[in-house]
């Protein structure tokens, strides 16, 4: 049985997160989708709000649950018996620094990262541009699930 592990911060879910939430789907018979906890990160969206949102857009794919963790991602792929970290790549810049943290976590653990290339149609998506925008009042529904879209109006 293979398990993989889809972690990052979610602040909130893009539609981005959500391709490669439905990839991995298909390439692993589990996976978790890890919402970090506790980082030193700034956040709009608390803990139980971004598990929320994660739970209602992985609901279509049996095979995804959603958890959160805290402190070292190995010892939580450890905890869960991951084998494989999924991560998604957008750019140069992102390989870099999903680079050594790949190479980091295999070192603490011998568990792998398999990287996905983004879909064309979300290469440029993230949820700090995504926040932004919206905080100015411009559009960000072609970017977002509708379940993320309509709580991030609310709480802005
Ligand atoms: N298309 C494809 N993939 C995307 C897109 C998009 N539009 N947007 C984001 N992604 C990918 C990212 O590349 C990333 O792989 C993943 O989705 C999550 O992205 P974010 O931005 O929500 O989350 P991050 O990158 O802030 O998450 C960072 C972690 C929480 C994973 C990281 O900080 C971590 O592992 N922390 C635990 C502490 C630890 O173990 N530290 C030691 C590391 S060696």
């Amino acid at each position: 049985m293979s398990r993989a592990v889809f972690p990052g911060t979610f602040d909130p879910p893009t539609n981005g997160h959500l391709d490669v939430i439905a990839r991995a789907s298909a390439a692993f018979d589990e996976v978790i989708v890890a919402a970090g906890v506790n980082q030193a990160k700034q956040r709009l969206f608390g803990d139980d709000e971004r598990v929320a949102m994660l739970t209602e857009i992985a609901q279509p794919f049996g095979n995804v649950t959603v958890a959160t963790f805290e402190g070292l991602l190995v010892d939580y792929c450890r905890s869960v018996d991951a084998q494989v970290i999924v991560k998604g790549l957008r750019s140069g810049s992102d390989y870099d620094y999903e680079l050594r943290m790949a190479q980091m976590n295999r070192r603490l653990s011998g568990v792998d990262t398999l990287f996905l290339p983004t879909a064309p149609d979300h290469g440029y998506v993230s949820s700090s541009l995504v926040k932004e925008i919206a905080k100015l009042g411009g559009p960000v529904d072609a970017f977002l699930p509708p379940a993320v879209h309509s709580r991030l109006l609310a709480k802005l």
